[in-house]
């Protein structure tokens, strides 16, 4: 079976990591797919976030990177995935996921969504987050793999020239 976990992974965090590790064990393929959007909000521009990725997922043998535009329900069908991978953190997170997961079968009925439930010690963990403590010089060695930490640093340094 193949999965898809999509997102936008600006930038790839522990708590992305840890929802694609558990689903690399439980489906044949995963595709991580990041939205080429050309957000002006971003950290990272799509070609650096799926970088960040590939170096990260490196030892993962049946885990791919790739990136799609427009609707994720294209992509899906085009690549024959048979099933979207969403993280679930909070109660919070249900509103837009039951949405996004609504509108995705209203657009294609063979498509079906699975939550996988955050590990409690991700359950808070967001990238936005990890770019807050950042931009105030916090710690955030335990929130990301030590090359998304590095690659934060040199763009808070940039942003600060
Ligand atoms: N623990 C567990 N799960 C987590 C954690 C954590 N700490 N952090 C994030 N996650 C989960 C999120 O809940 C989400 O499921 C996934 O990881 C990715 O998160 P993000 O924030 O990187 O990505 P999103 O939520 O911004 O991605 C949204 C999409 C890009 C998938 C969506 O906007 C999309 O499909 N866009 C294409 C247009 C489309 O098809 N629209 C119609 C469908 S509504």
């Amino acid at each position: 079976m193949i999965a898809v976990y999509p997102g936008s992974f600006d930038p790839v965090t522990n708590g992305h990591l840890d929802i694609i590790d558990r689903c690399s064990k439980k489906f044949d393929k995963v595709i991580v797919a990041v939205l080429n959007n050309s957000s002006k909000n971003s950290m990272f521009s799509v070609e650096e976030r799926s970088e960040l990725l590939e170096e990260v997922l490196k030892d993962y043998k049946n885990v791919e990177v790739d990136t799609f535009s427009g609707l994720l329900i294209d992509y899906v069908r085009e690549n024959n995935i048979d099933v979207i991978v969403r993280g679930l953190r909070a109660v919070s997170d249900y509103e837009y996921e039951m949405q996004m997961a609504l509108t995705n079968k209203s657009l294609y009925n063979d498509i079906e969504t699975v939550f996988l439930i955050s590990s409690t010690q991700y359950s808070f963990l967001s990238s936005s987050i990890v770019k807050e403590v950042a931009m105030f010089n916090g710690d955030i060695s335990s929130l990301v793999p030590k090359i998304v930490k590095d690659a934060i640093k040199e763009k808070t340094k940039e942003g600060q020239k």
